[in-house]
């Protein structure tokens, strides 16, 4: 991509309602653009970054075997009848109606939608287990939507959702969305920590969220220390196999959101200097509930005994819009963003210092071309400006690269290349430079 003729309007103030720095560089860097309260149109380079975090999130779903659907973000009110949560939700819920006057609602989750589509083909235990899943915009209408894309209304939520025969079945689906959702979170370079959860409105009995650490985030975590060092499990293991003790080995540290949070117990399980309070951003929420959905909506299947029986169901979440924030806010500077590698909207800009200038624009063509094929997915500065003004723009969009050809260095046959995260410069041939960010 050519900058002079991309979109990336970045702007030098974040309005002065934004109040959180991933908010404030969000608005900055031209990633987002408020449209209403809670209600944003990706531009280009946020777009690219949401585009990439779906496509993890797709992988590690896949992985741990759940299967792609995509739902309506329209939904009947008539199947939240059955489940008898069309009253419960409340004012959260958007409610529609059509030229029939049928009554509609945009989805803010999808229990019902997913279990109706369960129960017209499934019918026999030998079908089981079964996770479908789909990456959809839902809609909340937050009383207080703040923080940007952090605590939107309209929102990018993966959304996954369990079948299974019975309650022990329904634990290894629960424990395989627990480690897939931990792999999730490390490809995108965050350390998550799953905390025992009030299921909330979404019901049943077991439930965890997962929660990255950072200052300004909405729920207070106490847990102990071990778990934040412990990390994922990795994608090398045995989908099918037993995780029960991967999950146990996590799930018996002490770690619980302000709701949940039992003080004594806290200082009963964890000694003193292993006992960590903080702040942080839930990114992810997963729920065992059973019959809770299946029973009043009949998603029944036959057993092995020959007799009828409702499902035991888990869901199982993911903020995908909200990941965008998260991940600014756990990496970012005084200059701007910091994108790790795997979600960065460009690998590499190619800074020409001298559009116009025939040596130097051979070079940066040169260089720009190679790092296509390189599959680097290359942005090539060619704007003409002043190199202070390229260069502030290029660190607060935060390419993880900067290769940077000027007129000096083409004469020398050298280009200058910089690394975003760390500020380290090296001066080297352009296939050396090259070759360190193939890497
Ligand atoms: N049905 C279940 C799981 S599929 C469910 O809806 N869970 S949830 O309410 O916890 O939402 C799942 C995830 O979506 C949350 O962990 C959070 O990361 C994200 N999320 C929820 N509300 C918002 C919001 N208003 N703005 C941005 N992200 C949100």
């Amino acid at each position: 991509m050519r900058l002079s003729r991309y979109f990336m309007p970045t702007l030098r103030d974040a309005p002065a309602d934004a109040q959180i720095v991933s908010h404030q560089l969000m608005l900055r860097a031209g990633l987002v653009r408020q449209e209403a309260a809670g209600i944003y149109a990706w531009l280009p380079l946020g777009l690219k970054v949401l585009k990439k975090i779906e496509q993890i999130v797709r992988e590690e779903m896949n992985r741990a075997g759940a299967i792609e659907v995509l739902l309506p973000t329209l939904q009947l009110a008539d199947l939240w009848r059955e489940s008898g949560r069309y009253d419960d939700y409340g004012d959260e819920m958007l409610r529609i109606k059509d030229r029939h006057d049928r009554d509609l609602l945009y989805g803010p989750t999808a229990e019902e939608v997913i279990t109706e589509v369960f129960r017209a083909y499934v019918k026999s235990y030998k079908d089981l287990p079964k996770n479908l899943y789909n990456i959809q915009w839902k809609f909340r209408d937050e009383r207080r939507p703040r923080f940007g894309v952090m605590r939107g209304r309209e929102f990018l939520m993966k959304d996954a959702y369990s079948f299974d025969i019975d309650e022990a079945e329904a634990r290894k689906s629960y424990n395989r969305m627990f480690l897939a959702y931990l792999n999730i979170y490390a490809r995108l370079g965050l350390k998550a920590i799953p905390v025992k959860a009030d299921p909330g409105p979404i019901g049943g009995d077991l439930s965890h969220e997962f929660i990255i650490l950072a200052d300004t985030g909405e729920s207070e975590v106490f847990a102990h220390g071990d778990l934040v060092e412990m990390g994922a499990p990795g994608p090398d293991i045995d989908w099918d196999g037993d995780l029960e003790p991967m999950v146990a080995q996590r799930a018996r540290l002490y770690a619980a959101s302000d709701e949940m949070h039992d003080p004594a117990r806290f200082e009963a399980e964890v000694p003193a200097e292993k006992r960590m309070t903080a702040r942080g951003i839930e990114v992810g929420h997963i729920f065992y509930f059973g019959e809770k959905y299946s029973k009043p909506m009949k998603a029944l299947v036959t057993g092995p005994d020959g007799k009828d029986a409702p499902i035991h169901g888990g869901s199982y979440g993911v903020g995908v819009s909200r990941l965008v924030g998260g991940v600014i806010e756990a990496s970012h500077d005084e200059a701007g963003i910091i994108w790790p590698d795997a979600v960065a909207p460009f690998g590499v800009a190619v800074v020409n210092l001298r559009p116009g200038a025939a040596d130097v624009d051979a070079v940066a063509e040169q260089a720009y071309k190679a790092l296509e094929l390189l599959g680097k997915e290359p942005l090539l500065d060619d704007r003409d400006d002043r190199p202070g003004a390229k260069f502030a723009s290029l660190d607060l969009v935060g390419i993880p690269w900067q290769l940077i050809v000027g007129p000096k260095g083409v004469a020398e046959g050298t280009v200058e290349l910089k690394r975003r995260a760390t500020g380290e410069r090296q001066v080297l041939p352009l296939d050396a430079a090259l070759k360190v960010v193939a890497g």
